[in-house]
C-alpha cells in the first residue's frame, strides 16, 4: 500500500514528509498536525491494527493490505462480491456485463444467500472464461480476477467503510 506520506503531506499543511517510489523511504513514525483537533501518524509500512471485528480484517484483505494467505482467496472474493452486490450492483453489471435482471433474479431465489451469491460468482467466472476441464467454473481463478479488478480500480470507486450520520 503506498501513498501514506503523500496523503499526509497533502492534508497537513506544514508537513514535508519524504516520499518515494520504493518502500523504506519513511524510516520512523512521525506525528503531523492537521489542525487543533487532528493529528496524523506517518508510519513505515502499515501498523498491524487491532481487529475488533472480522469486518476490519476482511476490508484489509479486499484491498490486499494484509497477506492473502490468512484467508483463502475464494473466501475473500466471495465476501467482497457479497458487499459489492449489496452496495454497488451497477458496478458489477458494468464490469462483468451481467444484466441487472439476472442478478436480481438470482438474489431473490428462495435458496440460502450464500448459494445465490456463489451462483453469481460462477457466472462471472463463465463470462471470463475461467473454466476447468469438464466445463466446471474455476473458482480460484474467478476469485483472483474479482480481487485484481477491485484492487486495480476496474470495478470502480468503492467505499468499504461508511461514515455514520450523527
Ligand atoms: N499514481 C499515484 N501515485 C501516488 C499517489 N500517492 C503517492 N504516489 C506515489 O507513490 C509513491 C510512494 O508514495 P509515498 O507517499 O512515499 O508512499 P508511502 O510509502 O505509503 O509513504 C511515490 O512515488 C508517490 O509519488 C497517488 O495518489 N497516485
Ligand atoms: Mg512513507
Amino acid at each position: 500500500m503506498y501513498g501514506k506520506s503523500s496523503f499526509i503531506n497533502r492534508v497537513a499543511k506544514n508537513s514535508r514528509l519524504e516520499v518515494g517510489n520504493k518502500p523504506g523511504v519513511t524510516k520512523k513514525k512521525q506525528w503531523m498536525r492537521v489542525n487543533d483537533k487532528i493529528e496524523l501518524l506517518d508510519t513505515p509500512g502499515v501498523l498491524w491494527p487491532k481487529f475488533e471485528s472480522q469486518e476490519v480484517a476482511l476490508n484489509l484483505s479486499y484491498t490486499g493490505t494484509i497477506k492473502d494467505d490468512i484467508l483463502p482467496q475464494t473466501e475473500i472474493a466471495y465476501q467482497l462480491l457479497k458487499l459489492l452486490l449489496e452496495n454497488y450492483k451497477e458496478n458489477i453489471v458494468e464490469r462483468y456485463k451481467i444484466s441487472l435482471d439476472y442478478i436480481e433474479n438470482i438474489l431473490s431465489r428462495p435458496e440460502p444467500e450464500n448459494i445465490n451469491i456463489y451462483e453469481i460468482m460462477q457466472e462471472i467466472g463463465r463470462k471470463r472464461g475461467c473454466i476447468i476441464s469438464g466445463g466446471e467454473v474455476d473458482d480460484e481463478k474467478t476469485s483472483k480476477i474479482i480481487l485484481e479488478d477491485f484492487r486495480s480500480g476496474k470495478i470502480g470507486k468503492i467505499t468499504l467503510e461508511k461514515v455514520e450520520r450523527k
